[in-house]
C-alpha cells in the first residue's frame, strides 16, 4: 500500500487517483469552480491539481508530462536514502510521447523507485490503440528498456491491487521500477464535447460495461462477507453527502481577486527577473 510520504503524479483524468492519495473533496471541488479556496487558488481548474499536503505533485493535461517529473522525484528520494515510492499514472496514448521513452529509459538505467501505471483505456481521443501499436501488450515498450512489465485486467480491482502491492514492495525495498498496464475502458467520450459514440460501437461499450469493476468488487466483497448490503448503502449515503458538502463549499467560496491573477505563478518571477513591473489584466 502507498504511505502518506509516497508521491503520485497523475494525468488529465487524475481526480480518483488524488482522492485515493488523500486529497480533500472540498478543495478539489473549489478548484473545479475556479474559487480562491481551491487547491491552487482557482488558477488551474480540473486537470492540473497539485495537493502537496498529501504528496500529490501534480496532474497534467500535457500528455506524458508527469513521466520525467516522476523520475526526478524518484531520483531525489534515492539520493536522500528515503524509502519512498513515486507512482506515475499515464494513458496508453502517453506511451507515444518522447517524454515516455526518455523517462522510462532513465528510470531503468538508474534503478529508480518509480511505478508507471498505464491506464490502457483502449483509446487516445478517438484512436483505437491497436490501430497504432503492433504489440500485444504495452508492457513490451517498458520491457524494451529493461523494466519489468505486468499487464493486468484493469476492470478487476483485486488484480490491480495485487500488482500494485508487489510493485510498491519492490520499489520500497530496493528501488527497482515497474510498469503496470491495466486494461480498461473509457465509458464516455474523450471530453465533454465528445458524445463518445462516433468512433466506437454500442456493442463494444456494452461488453465493457458488463465487466464493470465497481460491480465486480462489490460482488467479491459480498461473497467473501467483507461487507454487508447495509454497510454499502451507508457508504453510498455518506459519499453523496460528502459530495454535496464539497459542492456547497465551492459555491460559497469567494472568487480570486483580479490583482491575485499574477501571484503564485511562474510569470511573476519571470517579470521580476526581467526587471519589469507586474501587470495584471484588470
Ligand atoms: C503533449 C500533448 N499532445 C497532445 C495533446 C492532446 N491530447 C489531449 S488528451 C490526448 C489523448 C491522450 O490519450 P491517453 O494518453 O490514452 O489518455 P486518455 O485520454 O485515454 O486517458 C491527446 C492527444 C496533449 N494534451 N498533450
Ligand atoms: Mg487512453
Amino acid at each position: 500500500m502507498l504511505e502518506k510520504d509516497d508521491y503520485i503524479l497523475a494525468t488529465h483524468r487524475g481526480h480518483s487517483d488524488i482522492i485515493s492519495k488523500g486529497a480533500r473533496l472540498d478543495k478539489m471541488m473549489a478548484e473545479l469552480f475556479a474559487k480562491k479556496t481551491g487547491y491552487c487558488r482557482g488558477k488551474v481548474g480540473s486537470m492540473h491539481i497539485v495537493a502537496p499536503e498529501c504528496n500529490v505533485l501534480g496532474c497534467s493535461a500535457i500528455v506524458g508530462a508527469g513521466i520525467p517529473i516522476a523520475c526526478g522525484v524518484a531520483l531525489a528520494c534515492k539520493m536522500k536514502n528515503w524509502q519512498r515510492v513515486t507512482v506515475c499514472f499515464l494513458g496508453d496514448g502517453a506511451t507515444f510521447t518522447g517524454a515516455f521513452h526518455e523517462g522510462v529509459g532513465i528510470a531503468a538505467a538508474f534503478d529508480l523507485p518509480v511505478i508507471f501505471v498505464c491506464e490502457n483505456n483502449q483509446y487516445a481521443i478517438s484512436t483505437y490503440w491497436k490501430d497504432y501499436l503492433k504489440l500485444q501488450y504495452i508492457t513490451a515498450r517498458a520491457k524494451g528498456y529493461g523494466i519489468p512489465g505486468v499487464s493486468v485486467d484493469g476492470m478487476d480491482a483485486k488484480a490491480v491491487a495485487e500488482a500494485a502491492s508487489d510493485a510498491i514492495e519492490k520499489a520500497r525495498k530496493g528501488g527497482d521500477p515497474t510498469f503496470i498496464e491495466g486494461r480498461t475502458y473509457r465509458y464516455y467520450g474523450h471530453g465533454q464535447y465528445d458524445p463518445g459514440n462516433t468512433d466506437r460501437t454500442k456493442d463494444e461499450l456494452e461488453q465493457w460495461k458488463r465487466k464493470d469493476p465497481i460491480e465486480k468488487l462489490y460482488s467479491f466483497l459480498l461473497k467473501e462477507s467483507l461487507i454487508i448490503e447495509e454497510e454499502n448503502e451507508e457508504i453510498e449515503v455518506n459519499l453523496s453527502q460528502e459530495l454535496d458538502e464539497a459542492v456547497e463549499f465551492a459555491l460559497k467560496s469567494p472568487e480570486p481577486k483580479t490583482e491575485e491573477a499574477c501571484k503564485d505563478i511562474y510569470c511573476e518571477n519571470l517579470w521580476r527577473a526581467r526587471g519589469r513591473k507586474k501587470e495584471c489584466a484588470s
